[in-house]
């Protein structure tokens, strides 16, 4: 098949899981075109199979807002007839969905070759724009106007028909992580980032928006009252604003920040467990890959994350706001290597076994073939 993707290519879950599916794809065969104002963070752009178009914007000083869905619209209309798509599958309803459902329509119009619009939802389309008048009633026209809609959990998918009030079918495909083998060993990757290796480190990968409760993350550190058990952070973005209550907690010489990560299998497999503290999560990919590298995980009882992580068996998981109960968690871990090990085992087994890139690219690929057989929207 000949595909087109629309993700954000800044660093976030969205764009990675894009990124992920297109190289997956392009492995199988199929020519892939990923459409983006830049490429993906983590998109592999060395394979044959998959191209990259660039949008291009222009700031024309008359305007107070650049736009642009506008010119994504234009260079998918292009490249879809260009590249005869059968799928233009974009992630994100707005401002991905809009611009995909009028390029069919301009494309329709000029009796230009179309793709087939899918749209995948992550997450904040829904639970918080979803939510907002000023643009929800684009979001519920882009979603059931698609050809087919996938949401990347259950959770997703039922808080889409109830916040969007809509009957438009949801197919459920999970993200899928496949991990790559550390290349640096775990004690050189430790003495690299100054922690010892009796420590108990753990880790949390984000952008760091204010739906992660790093502060809650930091507190958690603070509250577990061990110089042991210290913090490695992934940061895909900044995390100068929380530097002050580092200082605050005391906890400066516990807490590591590594920013736009791209060997992450290496700072993982370095670490022993995972901490997650967020709000809200429609799946959580940071919960994922930390799982596949054999480490068990703390986190609040959210969204998709509950599809993930099984309490008590790969992990913890604790209500909202819970920092003394998640602390507790981590000092349990930490104070016994065999049950961190035996959950650590139990985390990369389900993380195998239900999140596999086999089993969501096989669903993603059966659920194309059933749009191009059925949808005339
Ligand atoms: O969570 C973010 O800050 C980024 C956001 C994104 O669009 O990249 O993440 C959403 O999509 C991810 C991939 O499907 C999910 O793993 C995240 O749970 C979801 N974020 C939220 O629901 C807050």
């Amino acid at each position: 098949m000949n595909i087109g993707i629309t993700c954000y290519p800044s660093v976030g879950g969205s764009g990675i899981v894009a990124s992920q599916l297109g190289s997956e794809l392009a492995r199988l065969g199929h020519k892939i075109h990923f459409i983006s104002y830049e490429p993906p963070f983590r998109l592999d752009r060395k394979h044959p199979n998959i191209s990259f178009h660039k949008v291009e914007l222009n700031e024309y000083q008359l305007f107070k807002y650049p736009d642009y869905t506008l010119p994504l619209a234009v260079k998918m209309v292009e490249v879809s007839n260009k590249f005869k798509l059968d799928i233009m599958h974009v992630h994100y309803a707005v401002p991905h969905a809009t611009a995909a459902l009028l390029a069919r329509q301009i494309g329709r119009e000029e009796k230009l070759h179309t793709a087939r619009v899918i749209t995948t939802l992550h997450g904040t389309d829904i639970t918080l724009m979803g939510r907002d008048p000023n643009v929800a009633p684009i979001i519920k026209y882009s979603t059931e106007s698609s050809c087919g809609v996938t949401a990347v959990s259950y959770s997703l998918a039922e808080e889409t028909a109830q916040v969007l009030d809509t009957k438009k079918q949801i197919e459920v495909i999970h993200n899928f992580y496949r991990p790559r083998e550390p290349k640096v060993a775990r004690n050189t990757m430790r003495r690299k980032l100054g922690l010892r290796q009796d420590d108990f480190v753990l880790i949390h990968l984000s952008n760091l928006r204010p739906v992660k409760r790093v502060p809650d993350i930091l507190k958690v550190l603070a509250n577990c009252e061990d110089e042991r058990i210290k913090l490695l952070i992934l940061a895909g973005g900044s995390f100068d604003e929380f530097k002050p209550l580092v200082k605050e907690l005391g906890i400066e010489k516990r807490v590591v920040v590594k920013p736009r990560v791209l060997d992450i299998e290496n700072y993982i497999s370095a670490s022993d467990a995972g901490i997650y503290a967020s709000q809200r999560e429609s799946f959580g990919m940071g919960v994922l890959e930390t799982m596949s590298f054999g480490k068990p995980v703390v986190a609040t009882k959210v969204g998709g994350v509950t599809e993930i992580v099984v309490e008590g068996e790969t992990g913890f998981l604790k209500r909202l706001g819970d920092v003394k109960g998640m602390a507790k968690a981590v000092r349990t871990l930490a104070n016994d290597p065999t049950l961190s090990a035996t959950m650590g085992a139990a985390a990369k087994a389900r993380a195998q076994e239900c999140f596999s890139a086999e089993a969501s690219v096989n669903k993603y690929v059966a659920f194309y073939r059933r749009v191009l057989a059925e949808c005339t929207q």
